[in-house]
């Protein structure tokens, strides 16, 4: 049987009640991995992947959004950055597009905004509730031209971690959610320098190492073979943390 048929049948009897399957590490392991990922298995499965993460009221706003992982990044220009306020900083949007974008602060400030009141859960066991603005990431991808090759969205960051860059990918179901922003605020201001400053990923829909902080870049792939370690993500190349991290 084909791959995609299989996993439609798959699909199909995990839909008619088969729990069993469903428990088995056979099949976690085979949805876990980004490359067995097939972008219509958990609209098969009715996991309910274009549902909308909860989201919250003001007064649910944690008094103290935490740091964690990196907190700042340890370079000179980033120093420099931040004190010229990131007049300089720019979001680049390349790989498989068709218009290959630059895009200023500025530029990321005037595209429409979303604001949206969340819970990040971080898988060391600990969430924080925080209300982000920025735009979403759909509008800067149709701007850019997403080619038809194309199934993840990489995320490249300026903070270096014990000698590799932090990095995360999605894929376009996730890339295209109304959640998915590319925020700019915290709680109404400029990101903190602790929480991503000036530009970090919300991927509401997942746990918070994939919300990458200190954002310089946005590439567009047909494979995460190719990138880094080839699991998609600085975690997931390292501890084996999954590519798909659904909360
Ligand atoms: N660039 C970068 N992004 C990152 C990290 C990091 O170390 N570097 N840590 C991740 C983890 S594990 C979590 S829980 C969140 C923490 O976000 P916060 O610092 O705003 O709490 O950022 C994620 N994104
Ligand atoms: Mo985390």
């Amino acid at each position: 049987m084909k791959r995609r048929n299989f996993l439609v049948a798959l699909g199909a009897s995990l839909v008619a009640g088969c729990s069993k399957i469903g428990d088995s590490q056979w099949f976690e392991a085979l949805v876990d991995t980004a490359e067995g990922w097939h972008r219509g298995i958990h609209r098969t499965l009715g996991v309910g992947r274009i549902a909308m993460a909860p989201e919250y009221e003001r007064s649910d706003i944690s008094p103290f959004f935490r740091g964690n992982g990196s907190r700042t990044v340890d370079t000179d220009a980033y120093r420099a950055a931040l004190e010229s306020g990131f007049a300089d900083w720019t979001l680049s949007v390349g790989g498989l597009v068709d218009n290959p974008l630059t895009l200023t602060l500025d530029d990321i400030r005037t595209l429409p905004q979303r604001t949206q009141i969340t819970r990040h859960d971080c898988v060391e066991g600990w969430s924080a509730i925080g209300e982000w603005t920025g735009p979403q990431l759909s509008h800067i991808l149709e701007q850019a031209g997403v080619q038809e090759a194309v199934r993840f969205v990489i995320f490249r960051c300026a903070d270096n971690l014990n000698g590799a860059d932090y990095y995360e990918s999605c894929d376009l179901d996730d890339a295209f959610h109304p959640q998915t922003i590319v925020a700019h605020l915290l709680n109404g201001e400029p990101l903190p320098e602790r929480n991503g400053a000036p530009l970090r990923m919300r991927i509401e829909r997942q746990l918070g190492y994939k919300h990458a902080k200190y954002l310089t870049g946005i590439e567009l792939v047909a494979s995460l073979e190719d990138v880094e370690g080839g699991k998609g993500g600085y975690w997931e190349d390292r501890a084996g943390y999954q590519w798909y991290a659904g909360i």
